[in-house]
């Protein structure tokens, strides 16, 4: 499709034109730099490639032709939204975690400055109307989990179509109840929107369509374990952020065939760097599109990165939702069952994070651990210190970082990673 058919998308989306370009010019040459100077990448990111030049086009027009028939677009800010029911009602689920500096000044007009940079990211992309997945929802879903976003949500829900899910904070006998009560209601509410009923078919359609999505990335991550490990960090992380906007089905294929190759590298011995190169496994934060720049960093300090301990990682692809169930009842039992084993910060206690990430150091092999924490994230850093210890141990040696979307520190982190980098080597 040409360009120019694309503008008028975008005007029909009420889009700011001149500010989108100017996004769009950033995010290419910085996908430039970041992925297409890579080496020895496989064939099948290919799609990877072209799924992101067209990001904000032919995604954004398959949206637009969705809505003309009638389906329903969710936008998303958390992995706590259960995208089975979303798919039960035939609707669209998409996630809208922003992960660059945009819009920000706008964004500090109504929420502090000493907020995270993804929320005023997502609260920034929607005054400078420059995201057109923000724009094609007819409903964006908000949770109670940090208090950050609980009351960005106010501020947002001023400006778009807003619905509250509340998140427990504990995971007692009362927690999980009000969480399957919060997770009927989210059900009422997409049947009303949609005017559809969710039926046993329908559900276990939608529960099966997203176990299947995991597992393909459960696959990539078992995969990209092998040593000399087959394929970047920068390679997965995308993967796993293009996970949250494709067609889920789609995705799913592409990511089997793209681990057919890396199963077929593995066979030969090749991996994407030598041997001996220190691994990594990044946890904490979520990254969202584009926020590239840590992984980046440590790739071009000599590193490379091998698992992802966060949202936009293992944490949202570990867990499946049991597929035994016959009734709608008991599905949605297996999907509450599922969600509650999430292990976000704002959990407390939230000990089971400590045990998945020594799990996932030793299952990856890693040489060493960056936590990552957005700056004036209060859940993540916090948790910085268990982590810290229940790494040392396991005797994994930890860095704790804590930064935002600018690229003003990125000299300095470069400089503390590698040294972190020759310590472990
Ligand atoms: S389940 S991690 S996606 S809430 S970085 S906005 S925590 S101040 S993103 Fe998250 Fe759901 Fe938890 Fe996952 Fe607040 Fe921290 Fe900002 Fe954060």
């Amino acid at each position: 499709m040409e360009k120019a058919s694309y503008t008028e998308m975008w005007e029909n989306l009420n889009l700011d034109i001149e500010a989108h370009e100017g996004l769009l010019e950033v995010l290419g040459k910085f996908y430039g730099d970041i992925y297409m100077s890579q080496q020895g990448r496989l064939q099948g990111m290919e799609y990877l490639d072209f799924v992101l030049s067209e990001v904000h086009g032919l995604r954004i027009q398959e949206l637009v032709d969705a809505k003309k028939q009638g389906r329903k677009v969710i936008g998303t800010f958390c992995v706590f939204v259960p995208e089975e029911l979303t798919l039960a009602v035939d609707a669209i689920q998409v996630g809208l975690c922003a992960g660059a500096d945009a819009g920000t000044e706008a964004a500090e007009t109504v929420v502090p400055r000493n907020t995270c940079a993804l929320i005023k990211s997502f609260i920034g992309f929607k005054m400078a109307k420059i995201c057109p997945y923000t724009e094609s929802c007819d409903l964006i879903i908000g949770e109670t989990t940090c208090d950050g976003k609980k009351k960005a949500y106010e501020a947002f829900g001023e400006m778009a179509p807003m619905y509250i899910m509340e998140i427990p904070q504990r995971k007692e006998a009362s927690d999980r109840a009000l969480w399957k009560s919060e997770v009927m209601r989210y059900k009422e509410e997409l049947e009303k929107l949609t005017g559809k009923t969710i039926t046993a078919e329908s559900l276990k359609k939608g529960i099966k369509t997203v176990n299947d999505k995991r597992r393909a990335l459960q696959r990539l991550n078992k995969l990209r374990a092998a040593v000399p490990t087959p394929i970047s960090g920068r390679d997965v992380l995308l993967i796993n952020q293009v996970s949250f906007y494709d067609d889920p089905v789609r995705f799913t294929n592409s990511i089997n065939t793209l681990c057919d190759q890396i199963e077929e590298r593995i066979a030969k011995d090749e991996g994407i760097v030598p041997e001996k190169t220190p691994r990594l496994m990044l946890a904490g934060c979520p990254m969202a599109v584009p926020n590239w720049k840590l992984p980046y960093i440590v790739e071009s300090s000599g590193a490379v990165v091998v698992s992802e301990e966060s949202c936009i990682g293992t944490r949202n692809t570990r867990d499946l939702v049991d597929e035994s169930a016959e009734t709608v009842e008991e599905m949605i039992d297996a999907i509450c069952e599922r969600y509650m084993k999430i292990d976000c910060a704002c959990f407390t206690p939230n000990s089971e994070r400590l045990e998945n990430i020594t799990k996932l150091a030793e299952e990856t092999k890693v040489d060493g651990v960056i936590h990552y924490s957005l700056m004036f994230c209060q859940p993540y850093t916090h948790e910085t210190f268990k982590v810290e210890k229940a790494l040392a141990e396991a005797e994994v040696p930890m860095l704790s970082i804590e930064t935002d979307y600018s690229m003003e520190d990125a000299e300095q982190l470069k400089t503390r990673v590698e040294a972190f980098v020759e310590m472990i080597s």
